[in-house]
Formats: C-alpha cells, sequence, structure tokens
C-alpha cells in the first residue's frame, strides 16, 4: 500500500481506465480515486474501452469518459487501473507502457495477473471500491459526498445490495461512513435499479425462457442469442445491470448458475456464478478467463451450441 501512495503522490498527469464491459464498482472505485487526485491538484484523463451504461450517470464523473482512440499518443506519469484483472481487460491499443513509464494495478480479483509495475491485490475486499477508500484514506484527502457516492456505487453494486458472501463487517462499517457524508441509499438504489428500460425486461423475458437446469449436475444456465437482443431491442450491458445470470443461480438445489451471451458470429461470453460449493474462477481459468471464486467470466470463440457443450463439460466432475 505505501507504494501505491507513493507512485500515486509522485505523478501529476494519470490516466485512468475501466474494463471491458464496465460495471458499477469499475466506474465507483476509478471515479472516487480520479477526484480524490484532483484534489490533489492532479491532472486526470479517463478512459473506458465500452460505453458506460446510463444507469451510472449519477456518478460525477459520468460524462468524462472517452474512448482509447481519443487518448491518441499522449503520455502521462502513470497509467493507474482499480477492478480490472488482467491488461487485456484494458482493451488498450497499444501496451500500456506506451502511455505512461509506470502502471498500478489495484484490484480485488484473485485472480488478477499483476500485470503492473506497482500492485496491490486484495482478494478480502469485497469491492475495489473498499480499496479504493483505504487508498484515498491515505492519501490525506476527505471523502466529501461526491467521493462518497462514486464509493458507495462500486460497494452497493458489488456486492450485489450487500448480499453477497463476500459482503464483510467492513463492507458495512465503510457504507456507514458514505452514509454519514450525506447519501441517501434509497435514492441511489431507485437511481440503479427503478429506471429500467422495457427493452431490458423483455430480454430477462426472453433469458427467462432459455433457461434450462441440469440437476445431475447442479448446473442452471441461460442461452441469449443476438437475435434475443435485437428482437428485444436491449444491449449487452443490459444482461449486466439485470443480474441475468442471477437467477440462474436463485434455483433451489442449484450450485453453479451460467449465462451464455452471443457476442458475434463466432464469440460467446460466459459468465459464471455460484453459491459457494464450486470455485467458479478456477473453471473460467480453463479457459482463459478469470474472477471471483462466486463470480467468474470467460470469452469463448466459436457458435452458441459450441459454448453449451463446452461449459456442459466444464462442470462436468
Ligand atoms: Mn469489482
Amino acid at each position: 500500500m505505501k507504494d501505491v501512495i507513493a507512485a500515486l503522490r509522485a505523478a501529476k498527469t494519470v490516466l485512468m481506465c475501466l474494463h471491458r464491459q464496465p460495471d458499477g464498482d469499475s466506474i465507483g472505485s476509478t471515479a472516487a480515486i480520479a477526484l480524490a487526485l484532483r484534489r490533489l491538484g492532479k491532472e486526470v484523463m479517463l478512459v473506458t474501452p465500452d460505453p458506460v451504461p446510463g444507469v451510472y450517470d449519477l456518478v460525477p464523473t459520468y460524462p468524462e469518459y472517452i474512448p482509447w482512440s481519443a487518448v491518441k499518443d499522449r503520455r502521462f506519469d502513470l497509467v493507474a487501473l482499480f477492478d480490472c484483472a488482467d491488461e487485456r481487460r484494458t482493451g488498450a491499443p497499444q501496451d500500456l507502457k506506451r502511455y505512461a513509464p509506470r502502471v498500478l494495478d489495484v484490484d480485488h480479483h484473485a485472480t488478477n495477473t499483476r500485470f503492473g509495475d506497482v500492485c496491490f491485490i486484495d482478494p478480502q475486499a469485497a469491492a475495489s471500491a473498499e480499496i479504493a477508500a483505504r487508498v484515498i484514506e491515505q492519501l490525506g484527502v476527505t471523502i466529501d459526498r461526491e467521493i462518497a457516492l462514486a464509493l458507495y456505487v462500486g460497494l452497493e453494486t458489488d456486492t450485489g445490495g450487500f448480499r453477497y458472501a463476500a459482503t464483510t463487517p467492513d463492507s458495512h462499517r465503510l457504507a456507514a461512513r458514505l452514509l454519514d457524508a450525506g447519501l441517501e441509499p434509497g435514492e441511489i438504489s431507485q437511481q440503479l435499479y427503478e429506471r429500467q428500460a422495457v427493452s431490458g425486461l423483455r430480454l430477462l423475458g426472453a433469458a427467462l425462457q432459455s433457461l434450462r437446469v441440469r440437476e445431475d449436475l447442479s448446473l442452471a444456465y441461460i442461452v441469449l442469442s443476438s437475435e434475443d437482443f435485437e428482437r428485444s431491442g436491449a444491449v449487452a450491458a443490459d444482461a449486466e445491470t439485470l443480474g441475468i445470470v442471477d437467477y440462474a443461480r436463485r434455483i433451489e438445489g442449484i450450485e453453479v448458475g451460467a449465462l451464455l451471451r452471443q457476442e458475434g458470429p463466432h464469440e460467446v461470453k460466459l459468465s459464471l456464478r455460484s453459491k459457494g460449493a464450486v470455485d467458479v474462477s478456477h473453471l473460467a481459468a480453463r479457459i482463459g478467463g478469470g474472477g471471483h471464486a462466486r463470480a467468474a467470466g470467460a470469452t469463448f470463440e466459436g457458435s452458441l451450441e459450441e459454448a453449451e457443450a463446452m461449459l456442459l463439460a466444464l462442470v462436468r466432475p
């Protein structure tokens, strides 16, 4: 942690990047650090490999994200990544070293590849936002309402509203401190969860229709094809914000829930969720993915049918 603080203190210009298909924790932890660094007079640029879903427009830095193409040949003192498990997840068109002499990698994914020059990985943290809060404190920056809001979005979404097993007393203590900074939890959940587009619910309908249950494998899975997205009018990020894969895990007697989502004619995204008995990060790692023990993912090259066969082979003991 001392090295993390030193790296951030030494940098005057910082490039911060979200991970692919950015979620609340990627956006929230990165935004909080960016705001804190600006309070210290530093220049921070925010880049994203994929569009930031509109549901996160409550995060103060929401209007600022630029694509990698807009970074061009700019050089910075530091590239800082929070919640990004490996370098490929940044979607950077060039090696990160082309943008800055040093790369900082702060994360809570146990499968983090430690690709930075300075790394701080704490798999005990329920969200990268928890680590970001510690970093901000050690930087000596007060957690004001704006920073608190960014951290809360990361913490609330990555803990599934403080329901997931990774949630600790520290998560709740941090939440309490963030609320003390003037946040209204009811208002935030309404903005995050009660502004649903009809297209998303139609996608959920298609998802539930496709649900397949394999009791022999303690597996339930959902299959979403490109046509399901076209017909519903929903986009890939909707599957994430709706927590579609969680519906598969909810079933009694099922240990592993999965979602197969077609990205293109030859690409399928696999999301895995476990109740705890199976470490799905190990399963995902076997096909080049990663994540946490109870939530992991991977990208599969092939058709939906091939992906389905792969999934069944993967969970078969
Ligand atoms: Mn996270």
